[in-house]
């Protein structure tokens, strides 16, 4: 039985970046991409979820990244860290062909399996989220919204916020799924790499269910 425990996300090394689509390495194998609006704190998360301090840079000066970043974690597996979006600092011409980037990315990239789109929990959902969200389920990819720095609400006001956001996001489509995620505090960290590891094929949902189920009982 594989130990469910372990993570293979540890093994991501920097791969390359792009500055367009025709930089992208050959559409094959499978990738994830990660999203969010500058600052949302997906750098931070990419860095608890490889478990390593730096392997994205984590950045106090918002929208600096526009390159399409990737993370290498096997020949087949890539992670994709799309440039922030909503930085009110950058041109209109380049947002339009950001926008542009990103939408063909998410409905043209066939190895693409999914998107994870960051959400600081204070202020979920704005246009441009759901403007990602849209394209994505468009092109019928699976989506997960991570309430990202949790840590900032008390618990009773995460469940709140969590439950808000729900409600908006099954007018959009039932499917996508949805966490609160604190990578400072470490909340909701197992959750998330648990969902990145069923889309990368590293284990099945049964596993998962099982290793869930286990825990539960050791603590009776
Ligand atoms: N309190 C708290 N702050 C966080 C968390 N994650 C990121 N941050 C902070 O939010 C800012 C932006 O984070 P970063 O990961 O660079 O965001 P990105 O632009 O989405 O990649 C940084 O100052 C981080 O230290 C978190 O879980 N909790
Ligand atoms: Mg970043």
């Amino acid at each position: 039985m594989k130990n469910t425990n372990n993570n293979p996300f540890r093994v991501a090394r920097y791969l390359m970046g792009a500055a367009k689509l025709s930089q992208l390495p050959p559409d094959q194998g499978v990738e994830v991409a990660l999203a969010g609006r500058s600052n949302a704190g997906k750098s931070t998360a990419l860095n608890a979820i490889t478990d390593q301090k730096n392997l994205a840079k984590t950045s106090k000066t918002p929208g600096r990244t526009q390159l399409i970043n990737l993370f290498r974690l096997d020949d087949d597996s890539r992670i994709t860290d799309l440039p922030g979006y909503g930085f009110a600092k950058v041109s209109k011409d380049i947002k339009e062909q950001w926008q542009t980037t990103l939408s063909t990315y998410l409905q043209e990239r066939l190895c693409l399996q999914a998107l994870v789109v960051f959400m600081d929990i204070r202020h979920p959902l704005k246009e441009t989220d759901k403007q990602m969200i849209q394209w994505a389920v468009s092109a019928d990819l699976p989506v997960h919204v991570v309430l990202s720095k949790a840590d900032k609400l008390k618990s009773g006001a995460r469940k709140t916020a969590l439950l808000s956001v729900n409600k908006h996001l099954a007018r959009i489509s039932e499917k996508i799924t949805s966490q609160i995620f604190s990578a400072t505090h470490k909340i909701g960290l197992e959750e998330l790499i648990n969902k990145l590891k069923v889309w990368y094929g590293f284990v099945n949902q049964d596993e998962i269910l099982a290793s869930l189920n286990q825990q539960t009982e050791s603590k009776n």
